[in-house]
């Protein structure tokens, strides 16, 4: 009985309980969005409401930044790290040190190219079905008519970019009168959204032959639709628009008629994430390795302004 009860208090003492105030490191890409603005927002209150303490870092969009404010993380010792990583190569060698450290590493919002056994599990959306409903939008939308599509890609080398791009070329695959006649990054701001549609309307004789623009997010979008007015064009009528997050901003666009549609990314990956941690801490119960966020597609026939009161308080 007297080794029974040891082995109890043991196994108590071991495993924390929840209700301690454990620290998460959390490692941010930077504010290249309104959409990550927002994320941010909600995950240090969804950080309050758990009780929990957050280390918040964030990395200006450099890698290298965010490898050196995880090592300080492992080194402080918190109890996990969430990390939402700007490119999804170069992390093995980091990882694998917070497992040495046995500190739990959550994904929020993209993937990286790393075995899965460095990290607990990866909280996002499914990035190729977002870029998926946006081409089968579109293919709908020009109805079988000839239409030549400009694209804004997301950070090069992100998970994101590279699965956004694979589903929207996914969707228009065997449609022959789609085709996509210009591609480059716009880093997902609004300042190099702008000034790579800019150049696009240059190129393409002031956008007179430009029928759509697919943005990998909204503020790329937003600012290209700045581009195209300064050119002299109607947004959303003499070019059609459709992008990803539908961040408060972009649902007054399309109620205005200056987009056509967004895809919906939820900026509360933070929520699932703490869950996961909190029924781990209590009992070792394990998550699946990816924890998938829905997305939905808002278009001029939707309650923009239903959304964008929804959302204009969310901090993006
Ligand atoms: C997607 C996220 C992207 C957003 C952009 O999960 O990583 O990064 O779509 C943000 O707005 O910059």
């Amino acid at each position: 009985m007297k080794l029974l009860k040891t082995l109890l208090v043991t196994a108590a003492t071991l495993l924390p309980v929840s209700g301690y105030a454990q620290t998460v490191g959390f490692s941010q890409i930077g504010s290249e969005s309104g959409w990550r603005a927002a994320e941010t927002a909600v995950t240090k209150e969804d950080a309050k409401q758990e009780g929990i303490t957050l280390k918040f870092a964030d990395a200006q969009q450099k890698q290298e930044n965010q490898i050196k404010a995880l090592r300080g993380f492992i080194a402080q010792g918190v109890d996990a790290i969430f990390l939402a990583p700007v490119v999804a190569t170069g992390w093995d060698e980091v990882l694998g040190e917070a497992k040495d450290a046995d500190i739990p590493v959550i994904l929020l919002d993209r993937k990286v190219d790393a075995p899965d056994d460095l990290y607990m599990t990866a909280v996002t959306s499914d990035t190729v079905h977002e870029g998926k409903v946006a081409g089968e939008w579109l293919k709908d939308a020009v109805d079988g008519k000839p239409c030549n599509i400009v694209e804004l890609q997301g950070t090069t080398g992100a998970s994101v970019t590279i699965d956004r791009k694979k589903g929207f070329a996914d969707a228009i695959d065997g449609a022959s009168n789609l085709k996509i006649i210009r591609s480059q990054t716009g880093d997902f701001t609004r300042a190099q959204g702008k000034i790579v549609m800019e150049s696009f309307l240059k190129a393409e004789d002031g956008g007179k032959d430009i029928c759509a623009l697919y943005a990998h997010n909204d503020d790329m979008a937003l600012g290209a639709i700045q581009a195209i007015k300064e050119a002299g064009l109607k947004p959303g009528k003499d070019i059609k628009i459709v992008s990803i997050d539908s961040v408060p901003d972009m649902h007054l666009a399309i109620a205005h008629g200056e987009s056509n549609a967004t895809v919906e990314l939820t900026p509360d990956m933070a929520g699932p994430a703490f869950k996961a941690l909190k029924a781990y801490w209590k009992d070792g119960t394990m998550p699946p390795k990816w924890i998938q966020t829905k997305s939905t597609l808002y278009t001029q026939d939707s309650d923009n302004m239903a959304a964008y009161d929804r959302k204009k308080d969310l901090g993006y």
